[in-house]
């Protein structure tokens, strides 16, 4: 499998579908952790941490990246970042902390283009990041 790195390197940005929309349809399986009618949050499919769950917005409505979003988009992504603390509390391993990230464009290292912020944690973070 391609690293990370690669993947992104290798991903073009676009508006299209992705694979994420079929994670939403449920027409490919998923570790879903939490739904409700804005946000899916589902564990990474290849982990970086202990614990590795990404959120994103059900309706992508423009958000194909963190700098694709506009002031309608505002409310979704404050719903992401409370619904990550949400997870992050259902998680029980993440009393000492967490890590939140947003991958943004070829050097952001994003591989797939539906915003989705990943939180990261059951260890000792390092800073700064690679
Ligand atoms: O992160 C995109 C992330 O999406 C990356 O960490 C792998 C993950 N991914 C890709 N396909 C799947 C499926 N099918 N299930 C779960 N997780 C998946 P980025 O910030 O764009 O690099």
């Amino acid at each position: 499998m391609a690293s990370e790195k690669e993947a992104a390197l290798l991903a073009v940005p676009s508006d299209s579908p992705t694979i994420f929309d079929k994670i939403i349809n449920k027409e490919i399986p998923a570790d879903i952790v939490f739904e409700d009618d804005k946000v899916l949050a589902f564990r990474d499919i290849n982990p970086q941490a202990p614990v590795h769950i990404l959120l994103i917005p059900k309706v992508r409505d423009g958000l194909t990246g963190l700098s694709k979003a506009e002031e309608k988009n505002c409310d979704v992504l404050g719903r992401l970042l409370y619904t990550a603390k949400l997870v992050a509390k259902q998680e029980g391993l993440l009393e000492n902390g967490f890590r939140l990230v947003i991958n943004d464009g070829p050097n952001g290292c994003q591989s797939v283009y539906h915003l989705h912020l990943h939180l990261l944690g059951g260890r000792q973070m390092n800073w700064p990041p690679g």
